[in-house]
């Protein structure tokens, strides 16, 4: 039975370019007439050939946000007019982002429809985002997202299928027209991709005989709650108290759904007043994640580097497959790349954003990778996956106590720094500064860098060895992604890097990075922000930050 689809006259919005992760705008934003719609067609137009969206199978979920359900319904609506032959869709739009890329990959889909901001708030003020994912299950290439945002330059139609209202809150399979579309449980796969991943048993077994050990984690009422509470309190029989904020909310109750020291209070503040032995909170999505134990943070950047090391001897997927290479984003400390070396993998630097993992997964050269801005994740899947990084950290936690090495994190922390030295680093980002600003400074830094005129210079007791603007050359697809930011590497191997965010909404975000190594053990247990105060002055003093975007102080430190 075919569908009427109705031609209906569009005319384009600028601005519909996908940032680092899909297009992340204001929910009223993408209320406007025909804005969803014109960047959801847009979508479908720009699926990669063969064969397009038609008889494509489109894997679709979010994260809970506000605006979800009618934007289900948009794409229903679209995706039928395309010709589109199933939706595989989570139950209420529900599906974490590596949920979403498992079921790509395990149903073997064309790709998938993202709904989701990731950790930027939401709610009827706040922020809704579209992403699209290619058939690995990772975050589409710069070559789909650029062709979805030429064709919203010049959308003039779009092709509207006449179908009723549809019902994505129960489970089952029903047909509209030509198009299937499955409703499924949105937790049971990923559910099982974990159990075939790590050991449960182990775990189980740790909790037995540790039953003082007490865990917390925080779904900051993001996707990941349904998810956290099905791992941790029905597999691995915790009690309910070991999860909070598992309820995923449209506007997550209120709060930023971000994993780090600032929006994850809450669960910083309850693990050290209640002396919880290991605390873990995921993002809005369920692709980030942040690992605290008592009176101990982990950086992301250490936090890959030590599941790097222990892979092999506590997680049973890379017992069986091996770990094939380590990759890191250009800002992430360069702590991984220390692991990579010490056990003779190959490792790689790439620029901010998940997708550029994908092409070296694909290949079979990268196992593990993770990035500062709280990513972490392996070739299980193409995105970065919150859980499953919390549930590495307590397969290492597991293994570190049978083997009588440690069994806090603090002490986990303190034997990786014992092997390898420490790679203090810090992040300061300075959000929703006037774009004008924040440019000006980056092509000022740019300018220099052109002219030669910072190298060999010395700032305090930093002299400069090199200076660039990151570029990547992509050794799988050759591909070229210019300007990622601004390096600046000191002798001492010290690094200051400053970039703009892909995934701001409003005005412009600074990121400005640095990094310092030590293999000083005096400093092993030193407080960050103190270990990286000179090298910050200098980092603001180089970038003129302060002069550029009249901020003084950052809006969030990680
Ligand atoms: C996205 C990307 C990440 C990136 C992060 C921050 O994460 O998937 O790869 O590191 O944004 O990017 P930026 O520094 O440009 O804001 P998420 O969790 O927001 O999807």
């Amino acid at each position: 039975m075919s569908v009427n689809v109705k031609t209906v006259p569009t005319t384009p919005y600028e601005g519909q370019k996908p940032g680092t992760s899909g297009l992340r705008k204001r929910v009223k934003v993408f209320q406007q007439e025909n804005y969803t719609e014109n960047f959801v067609q847009a979508t479908l137009q720009a699926i990669p050939e063969p064969g397009g969206a038609k008889g494509a199978t489109l894997v679709i979920g979010g994260d809970g946000r506000y605006y979800i359900p009618e934007a289900l319904q948009i794409i229903a609506k679209l995706s039928a007019g395309a010709g589109v032959s199933k939706l595989i869709v989570g139950q209420n739009g529900i599906l974490s982002t590596p949920a979403a890329s498992n079921l790509i990959r395990k149903f073997k889909a064309t790709g998938g429809i993202l709904l989701t901001a990731s950790h930027n708030p939401g709610g009827p003020n706040n922020d809704f985002g579209i992403k699209y994912n290619v058939s690995n299950g990772g975050p589409a290439p710069e070559s789909v997202t650029n062709k979805i945002y030429e064709i919203t330059k010049t959308i003039k139609e779009l092709y509207i299928a006449d179908i009723p209202k549809v019902d994505f809150t129960t489970i089952g399979s029903t047909k509209v027209g030509d198009m299937t579309i499955d409703v499924i449980d949105s937790t049971e796969d990923y559910v099982q991709l974990m159990k075939s991943i790590f050991d449960f048993d182990a775990l189980r077994e740790f909790f037995k005989s540790n039953p003082n050990y007490r865990i917390l984690f925080d779904g900051m009422n993001g996707v990941t709650g349904p998810y956290g509470y099905h791992l941790f309190v029905k597999e691995l029989g915790l009690p309910e108290s070991s999860v909070m904020n598992f309820k995923p909310l449209a506007d997550f109750g209120g709060g930023h759904p971000d994993p780090n020291l600032t929006y994850a209070h809450d669960l910083v503040e309850r693990v050290e007043k209640e002396g919880i032995d290991f605390g873990a909170a995921s993002d809005g999505d369920g692709d980030r994640n942040m690992i605290i134990g008592k009176g101990a943070f982990v950086t992301p950047s250490d936090s890959v580097a030590i599941i790097a090391h222990y892979a092999k001897a506590a997680i049973p997927y890379f017992q069986k497959n091996g770990v094939n290479g380590l990759a890191r984003s250009m800002p992430t400390s360069q702590a991984i790349d220390l692991v990579a070396k010490q056990q003779g993998l190959e490792h790689f630097e790439v620029p901010t954003g998940w997708k550029f993992f994908g092409n070296l997964m694909d290949a079979g050269r990268c196992s593990i990778c993770g990035e500062e801005s709280f990513g972490t994740g392996s070739d299980h899947i193409r995105e970065k996956d919150g859980l499953w990084a919390v549930i590495a950290w307590l397969s290492i936690i597991a293994y570190a106590n049978k083997q009588k090495l440690a069994t806090s994190v603090h002490d986990i922390l303190q034997l990786h720094y014992k092997q390898y030295g420490r790679n203090f680093f810090s992040r300061y980002d300075y959000e929703e500064v006037e774009s004008k600003g924040a440019n000006e400074m980056v092509e000022r830094l740019q300018g220099q860098i052109k002219s030669g005129e910072l190298k060999g210079k010395t700032f305090g007791n930093f002299k400069i060895a090199f200076v660039d603007d990151f570029e990547y050359n992509d050794p799988i697809d050759k591909s070229v992604s210019s300007n990622q930011g601004v390096r600046i590497v000191f002798e001492d191997g010290s690094r200051v890097i400053i970039r703009l965010s892909g995934t701001g909404s409003q005005g412009a975000t600074v990121r400005l990075y640095v990094e310092k190594y030590s293999n000083n053990a005096a400093e092993y247990d030193a407080d960050t922000q103190k270990a990286l105060k000179p090298l910050i002055d200098q980092a603001l003093a180089i970038s003129q930050l302060k002069e550029f975007t009249g901020r003084d102080t950052p809006t969030v430190i990680t």
